[in-house]
């Protein structure tokens, strides 16, 4: 959901305050409760071959926030009865505190017909994220993450820890949002620009109920070495991240966003996320997200807003369409381009659907909420150099104005369930929804025609049980699956070895992560999948020696000619503070690979040579010797950050062919050097004739 910025307030928020002046009740105006409800969804459009159902709706919840399903089908939702009661006027609606509620259809009719309260407090206001995991459940709530588990399996939290903490963002939709359980067996997570930083709590034990208080915290310091803050050393704005069940090891995998709402992560380990514009500049993005990128909201040096250089740009006759890469500072070096511009919106829940279950077309690819045009889609993608393109395909959407869909989730049996926060707004600090009797919220099921919803018993038990069970396009079950198979080791490896011989790349690559993570094994699954026919293996195997920190040189070398530039753009990733005398070499190699045109693979270069750009860039001078006067070189040059670059963009900038738009750019490059060399060009340039 989208925050109201001062601009916002008059382009997003008109919807629900005009509501509110005129009818101080506000409720919906076309009816609440069950029936209307399923009335109101004669109204909605789903994509050829499914239909929509009504699974819940209010009383039995209100204001979905954020959602998930286990491994049982049943849906768990935070609700945000009290939005923003700690500061708006209508105040706390619900003394006992938001919940976290668990709806089970029980007679099998397809109709939730049970609920039960897992959570209720009132330090916990509409939580942003909640991602089962078992016994356990991850709910992120600005300030704190927290891990609440039901030891006894009544349905019920009986204890509660505090796994991350000192988030800024609280009572806010740009804080810490949803964890999910990644192929690699690790959390993933990100928070918005209102986040701004990530703390370990000292102690982890907290009372189940009441305010936590002051905890003694301290900052995380990620696996590079920096304190994961905002302050542009060199993370800023929102940030998405990896870690261990435990929250330990954290990753900072990319940051800059504005608020990127939920991420998503695929069989091969690949992140895809959403970043909510400024508001009312059209400029939704999605992102297909490059480890360690920099996504350019704020300028990368200065840490200022667009704005500036978007109405300077403007005066020089800069056309309105490309206001939108100014707004993410694509045409600087160092940021990574963005895969999709969706125009206006608020994006909210992002998943990556890997059933059989929904049509083809959606098949691997990323399904998305966005409340503001109220619409469920997904980006189907195609690969295009080292990164994607995409297009885009409605699954469901309504002219209800109050169909706010804020999050979506796969279900065991690969169907999809949709929250709907239901209200005239899209939140942003505001909501039409102000009166408790009447508050609205829907739980949607979006599946083929007829197809009646289901939850495949499971048996964890048995290795064979639990690879068939690692094939689910419910996360839930997944986790189940692959905690007990890593449990196993070498007593599953027989099982998953049939797997990994499979035909599906996604299920293979499942196999795999486990297969290499097999004690004593590493290197043997890990080489295999280097030999792979498939380029998505061979950068999942590249991934996962990554992490289990293997040697990565040998593995690089015998890859930095791949025909897959989207091997070689994983290649130039994992030189990143490598710090082999091969490396840069080896680098040096990739980036004579460079075609002059292909964005992602300049910025997955850029990457790779982070800390270490005076080594790597001689290496690639020597490599290309002379032949630094064309598109792919002058690329490499703008993008370096050498001290050797400041010489090399003046005699670009020197060349008389150049138009100003070009000199301008290139000029640009010397914005992100600082030092003599550059004092030096600049003077030369001044004194030009
Ligand atoms: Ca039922
Ligand atoms: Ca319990
Ligand atoms: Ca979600
Ligand atoms: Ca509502």
């Amino acid at each position: 959901m989208k925050t109201i910025s001062s601009k916002g307030i008059v382009s997003i928020g008109c919807a629900s305050l005009a509501i509110l002046s005129h009818n101080a009740l506000a409720a919906n105006p076309a009816g609440v409760g069950p029936e209307a409800a399923r009335s109101s969804l004669r109204s909605f459009s789903v994509a050829e071959g499914l239909e929509v159902s009504l699974f819940a709706s209010e009383p039995m919840v209100r204001n979905p926030a954020d959602m998930d399903v286990d491994a049982r089908g049943r849906v768990w939702v935070t609700e945000g009865v009290n939005y923003r009661s700690s500061f708006q006027k209508w105040g706390v609606l619900q003394p006992q505190g938001d919940r976290i509620v668990i709806l089970e259809d029980a007679n099998g009719d397809g109709v939730a017909d049970k609920e039960t309260v897992f959570y209720q407090d009132p330090s916990v206001n509409t939580a942003l994220g909640i991602c089962v995991l078992g016994n356990k459940v991850i709910v992120s709530d600005s300030p704190h993450v927290f891990v609440l588990t039901d030891t006894d399996g009544d349905g019920k939290a009986d204890k509660r820890e505090v796994l991350f903490t000192g988030i800024s963002g609280r009572d806010h939709d740009h804080g810490v949002h949803a964890f999910v359980f990644g192929p690699d067996g690790k959390l993933y997570f990100n928070m918005g620009n209102e986040g701004k930083q990530l703390y370990h709590p000292l102690v982890t034990d907290v009372p189940l109920h009441g305010e936590v208080g002051k905890i003694e915290m301290k900052p995380v310091i990620d696996l590079d070495g920096n304190e994961v803050n905002n302050h542009g050393h060199p993370y800023r704005m929102g940030m998405v991240f990896r870690c261990d069940l435990d929250g330990s090891h954290v990753e900072t995998l990319a940051w800059n966003f504005r608020n990127n709402y939920e991420v998503a992560v695929d069989s091969f380990g690949t992140l895809w996320q959403s970043d909510n514009d400024d508001d009312g500049n059209r400029g939704v993005r999605i992102n297909y997200v490059l480890e360690f990128g920099n996504y350019g909201y704020a300028d990368e040096i200065t840490g200022a807003g667009w704005g500036e250089a978007w109405t300077k740009a403007k005066t020089k006759g800069a056309p309105e369409e490309t206001k939108v890469f100014y707004e993410w500072h694509q045409y600087d070096p160092g940021v990574v381009p963005n895969l999709l511009h969706t125009g206006a919106g608020s994006p909210t829940g992002i998943l990556i659907y890997e059933g059989r279950v929904l049509p083809q077309i959606f098949w691997n690819q990323v399904i998305h909420c966005d409340a503001l045009p109220r619409i469920v889609r997904a980006y189907p993608v195609q690969a295009s150099g080292a990164g994607y393109k995409a297009e885009t395909k409605d699954i469901l959407t309504t002219p209800d104005n109050w169909f706010r869909p804020s999050d979506v989730c796969v279900a065991p049996d690969g169907s999809l369930y949709v929250a709907d926060w239901n209200d005239a707004g899209v939140g942003g600090h505001n909501m039409a929804d102000q009166k408790l009797d009447a508050m609205t919220g829907r739980i949607y099921r979006v599946a083929p025609r007829g197809k009646r919803a289901s939850a495949p018993a499971l048996n964890l038990k048995t290795a064979p049980g639990c690879v068939e069970a690692l094939q689910s396009p419910n996360q839930a079950t997944r986790y189940l699956a692959w905690t007990s198979l890593h449990d196993m080791e070498s007593r599953a490896e027989k099982d998953l070895l049939k797997l990994w011989q499979g035909k599906d790349p996604r299920m293979r690559a499942r196999a795999l992560q486990l297969l290499a993570r097999i004690q004593g094994q590493e290197s043997k699954y890990i080489s295999a999948a280097l030999k792979d026919p498939n380029s998505d293996i061979r950068i999942t195997g590249l991934r996962i020696a990554r992490q289990l920190k293997v040697d990565l040189i040998p593995l690089v070398k015998s890859l930095a000619h791949d025909t897959s530039v989207q091997v070689r753009r994983e290649c130039a990733i994992a030189l990143r503070h490598n710090s082999s005398p091969e490396a840069p070499k080896l680098w040096a190699q990739l980036a004579a690979q460079h075609d002059g045109r292909d964005r992602w693979y300049l910025e997955a270069l850029g990457i790779g040579a982070d800390r270490q750009w005076d080594s790597f860039f001689d290496a690639w001078l020597s490599e290309v010797g002379r032949q630094c006067n064309n598109p792919a070189a002058r690329d490499i040059i703008w993008r370096s950050r050498s001290k050797k670059t400041p010489a090399l963009i003046a005699s670009i900038i020197k060349d008389k062919s150049l138009t100003p738009a070009e000199r301008e750019h290139y000029f640009r490059s010397l914005d992100f050097i600082s030092g003599p060399e550059k004092e030096a060009a600049l003077v030369e340039l001044l004194t030009e004739k």
